[in-house]
Parts: structure tokens; sequence; C-alpha cells
């Protein structure tokens, strides 16, 4: 029969290890709220994505950033996606490859980083040949 000193002592050990489980579990409250991982960002790229209309820039930058590919309309004007690289941010901005705004291009070029050019490998003959001949004029625009 335990002595009712026992039961003190038991009920004390209970005690703390109830103070414990409740200490840690704000301890993991008070981290999750308070800890935000710090990034630092050393460099940030300015890409832009030429090619002709569908030729699948809007689904090739989509599915670069892990978003879903389904209904993708024709890009008006442009489409900007931010892809994180380690500790560089590289920010593509696509622009819509119609021939009615492809003479609008080099208005954007000033300050970009780089150009991704997307050419539909599964195109015919002809829409592979004006996608090259587009391709060369955009270098020529910018002195290559
Ligand atoms: N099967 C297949 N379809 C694709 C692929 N890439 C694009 N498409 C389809 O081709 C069509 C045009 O794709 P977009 O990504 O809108 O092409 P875009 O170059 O952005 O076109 P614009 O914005 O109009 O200049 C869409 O219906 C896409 O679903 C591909 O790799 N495979
Ligand atoms: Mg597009």
């Amino acid at each position: 029969m335990p002595k009712l000193f026992d039961n003190v002592q038991i009920g004390f050990v209970a005690c703390r290890i109830g103070m414990r489980k409740v200490g840690l579990t704000v301890l993991a409250w008070a981290l999750k709220v308070c800890y935000r991982p710090v990034i630092i960002i050393r460099d940030q790229y300015q890409v832009l994505c030429l090619g002709l209309q569908g030729s699948g820039k809007t689904t090739a930058l989509a599915s670069l950033v892990g978003e879903s590919v389904s209904n993708i309309e024709p890009t008006t004007g442009f489409n900007i996606k931010t892809l994180p690289l380690k500790d560089t941010i590289v920010d593509i901005k696509e622009l819509g490859g119609s021939e009615i705004v492809r003479p609008f291009w080099n208005k954007y070029f000033e300050g970009q980083h780089g150009i991704l050019y997307v050419i539909d490998a599964a195109a015919d003959e002809e829409i592979l040949k004006e996608a090259v001949k587009i391709l060369q004029e955009v270098k020529i625009h910018l002195g290559f």
C-alpha cells in the first residue's frame, strides 16, 4: 500500500512530464511561427523568352516552374515567370510570338541577360525555317 508521500512523488513526476510536454509543444509552435529561413539572393537575371506563335513558350515556362500545362492560352502582351535557383532568381519574360507582335520584340531587349528562344521541334519544315529566320533577325538586333 503506497504511502501518501509516494503518491505525492508520483503525482509530482507526472506533473513534470506533463509540463515538459507542454513546454516542448509551446517551443515547437514558437519556432514554427517565428522561424523563417533566411535565403540570401546573390544574383537576379532577366531573360526574354521568344519564339514563333504556338512554339510552346508558355507551356515550357509553366512546366519549368511546376505549373499546370493544361488550358494554356496564346500570350497577349507578356507573361512573366520567376524561377528560383538556389541563391539566384531568374525572371523570364515571354512575349507573344504572333506576326503582329514580333516587330515589338526589340523594345524589350534592353537590360536582358539572356534570350531563351523556343523552337517547336515537331513543326514542319516551313515553320522550322521561319523559326530560324526570326532567330537570325533577333541575333542581328542584338549585334551577334
Ligand atoms: N504535344 C505538345 N503540345 C505542346 C507542347 N508545347 C506546347 N504545346 C501545345 O501547343 C499549343 C501552343 O503552346 P503555347 O505554349 O501557348 O505556345 P506559345 O509559344 O506560348 O504561343 P504564343 O504565346 O501564342 O506565342 C498549346 O495548345 C500547347 O498545349 C509540347 O511540348 N507537346
Ligand atoms: Mg505564350
